[in-house]
């Protein structure tokens, strides 16, 4: 739907776009249900990760494009029942792609921030991005979890634990928070034993536990919860968009204050000058009526 730029902000665009954003983001909340986003750099393992939560995985059927060069370039969604899922771009990609997934971010309510295992060093453009979530986004330690992907990577378990504490430790420096979930999970691990019927790999995948959270996330009991926190965060930009137009009021009062003002000062001078003029004319007069 398009929304009309009230009057007084058509030629105030900064104002006009926070209006057009709020009014998007009001219409979004309120008319979808749960939304559930995977973020992290690219090649993490997002989209494969999401095909997994709706098993949808093979080549033809996925839900999500996947592939080993670069490939989510926009924010893709994918209603599963109640719930949508949310697929966003690296977040090291080009800076306009960054500025896709953070329209991503502020319209989801939970967060899989997803990091290969065995990238142990975190990129400087991941550590910018935590940072922006943990400086932008309300109630974000409730509302992002760790998913430490690709498992199946590294081959001896002292590995994956080490890989794993590391990770751990930089990610909570990076967000200041202990995340509430912590899931480990091969994507591979889960195809095969989904496609095999092999029990013990669909278990050894990790992703039995974090389908577990996200059918507690969006079950009826925990809605009353993230339906909250959307309202909060619908009032606090809300709220940050009405100080913006209180502020552009107050800037227009004391601009025709200050016109009038000067106006006032223009007319008291061009009163002096008549005076003066008046009296000038006056001397005249009274020289003119003495010689006569
Ligand atoms: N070994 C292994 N490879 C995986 C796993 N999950 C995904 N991959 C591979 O990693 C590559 C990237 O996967 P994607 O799901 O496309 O990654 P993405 O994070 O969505 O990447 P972008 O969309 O480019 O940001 C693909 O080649 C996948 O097959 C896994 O659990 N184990
Ligand atoms: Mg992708």
């Amino acid at each position: 739907m398009d929304f009309e730029i009230p009057s007084c902000l058509t030629d105030q665009p900064a104002l006009s776009e926070a209006y057009l954003a709020y009014q998007s983001n009001r219409q979004t909340l309120n008319e979808s249900g749960l939304k559930v986003a995977a973020c992290g750099v690219y090649n993490a393992g997002k989209s494969s990760l999401l095909n997994t939560l709706v098993d949808r995985f093979d080549a033809e059927a996925e839900a999500f494009k996947t592939g080993d060069v670069r490939v989510t370039t926009e924010v893709s969604e994918l209603k599963f029942n109640q719930l949508t899922l949310v697929d966003m771009p690296g977040v090291d990609g080009s800076s306009e792609d960054d500025e896709t997934a953070w329209e991503g971010i502020l319209r989801s309510d939970y967060f899989l921030y997803v990091h290969r295992i065995r990238a142990v060093e975190f990129e400087q453009s991941e550590l910018d991005f935590l940072k922006r979530l943990k400086d932008e986004v309300d109630n974000i330690d409730s509302r992002l979890v760790l998913v430490i992907s690709q498992i199946d990577d590294v081959s001896s378990d002292e590995d994956a634990s080490r890989n794993t504490a590391t990770i751990r430790d930089t990610f909570i420096k990076a967000v200041g928070f202990e995340p509430e979930q912590t899931f480990s999970v091969s994507v591979t691990r889960y195809v095969k034993g989904m496609r095999e019927g092999k029990q013990g790999l669909t278990t050894r995948s990790g992703i039995p536990p974090l389908k577990q959270w996200i059918d507690v996330i969006s079950s009826p009991p925990a809605q009353a919860h993230w339906e909250r926190l959307r309202t909060d965060r619908l009032n606090s930009q809300r709220d940050a968009l009405a100080a913006q137009i209180l502020a552009l009021a107050e800037q227009v009062d004391s601009d025709i204050h200050n016109a009038m003002e000067k106006r006032q000062s223009r007319l008291r001078a061009l009163e002096e000058d008549m005076r003066g003029l008046l009296q000038t004319f006056k001397g005249a007069l009274a020289r003119i009526d003495s010689l006569a």
